[in-house]
């Protein structure tokens, strides 16, 4: 199962599980999960209300608008986890939490067991985030109807970093040396498209050319549209003169003779 390689595994805490079943079971997380190197399991947190009417949510204290998840069947779904799994670390998707990126997304790769907790109406009651909650993840500032959507996000971009879940392990590892710039552009057949061909540099075969464009274009890329990230990107020397030659390039002429 998985040749010996890390699996990890991933429990979903959800009132609607069946929202799970096609979206993992397509292309290469389906196939991780053939392969056994990812496992997921959705749990109903409405089969942990143990009332006549299995009641999982109510109105707020305070009064306002919307329902609150209920913290008793959420507790118990979290216990019955742990009963299984003490190491499990518990995850709540939720708007106010960090905003999921690589750097996080390569952290949570390294663990063999994850909670999802996936809230809807207004979110869960704060005992659940005060008792049972390691991490709250946010996948961007914007409200959705529930956590499920994020959930997915979460496994999609820490299931493709695990060994073997990726046709070779090098496209993650090349992932990592552009993770903090954004994606060079990438070509393919044909050359020429009503007259637009691809960079003549491309197919040269020279390799050490066409890395040096790769990254000079993913500079240029990342200054034009996400300057945070270069700031926090740890440039080599190299890439150093490049960005210099990207300004350079991109100022009028008249600075070129320095005048
Ligand atoms: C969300 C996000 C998100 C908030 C209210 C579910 C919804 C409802 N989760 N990143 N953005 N969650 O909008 O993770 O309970």
């Amino acid at each position: 199962m998985g040749c010996g390689r890390k699996r990890m595994k991933f429990d979903i805490l959800t009132l609607f599980p069946q929202m799970f079943s096609s979206p993992l079971q397509e292309s290469i997380l389906g196939k991780a999960i053939e392969k056994g190197l990812i496992q997921i399991r959705t749990i109903n947190i409405r089969d942990f209300a143990l009332d006549k009417h299995r009641v999982v949510d109510d109105t707020p204290y305070g009064g306002g608008q919307g329902m609150v998840m209920k913290v008793e069947p959420i507790a118990r779904a979290i216990e019955w986890v742990k009963s299984q799994d003490p190491s499990v670390w518990t995850i709540y998707l939720t708007p106010q939490g960090r905003g999921l990126n690589q750097e996080i997304s390569r952290k949570l790769s390294s663990r063999s067991h994850l909670v999802l907790l996936c809230g809807r109406y207004e979110g869960v009651d704060e005992r659940v985030r005060e008792l049972f909650i390691d991490e709250e993840i946010s996948i961007g500032d914007y409200v959705l109807t529930g956590g499920e959507l994020a959930a997915m996000v979460v496994i999609d971009a820490v299931s493709r970093l695990l060994p073997g879940v990726l046709g070779s392990d090098r496209s993650a590892e090349e992932d990592s040396f552009f993770n903090s710039l954004l994606e060079y552009p990438q070509y393919t057949r044909p050359f020429n498209f009503r007259g637009n061909s691809v960079p003549e540099v491309l197919l040269s075969g020279n390799h050490s050319a066409i890395s040096l464009w790769r990254k000079k274009e993913a500079l240029k890329r990342t200054l034009d549209r996400r300057p945070d990230l270069l700031a926090k990107a740890n440039l080599s020397r190299e890439d150093q003169r490049l960005l210099e030659e990207i300004l350079r390039e991109s100022r009028p002429d008249k600075s070129r003779d320095g005048a």
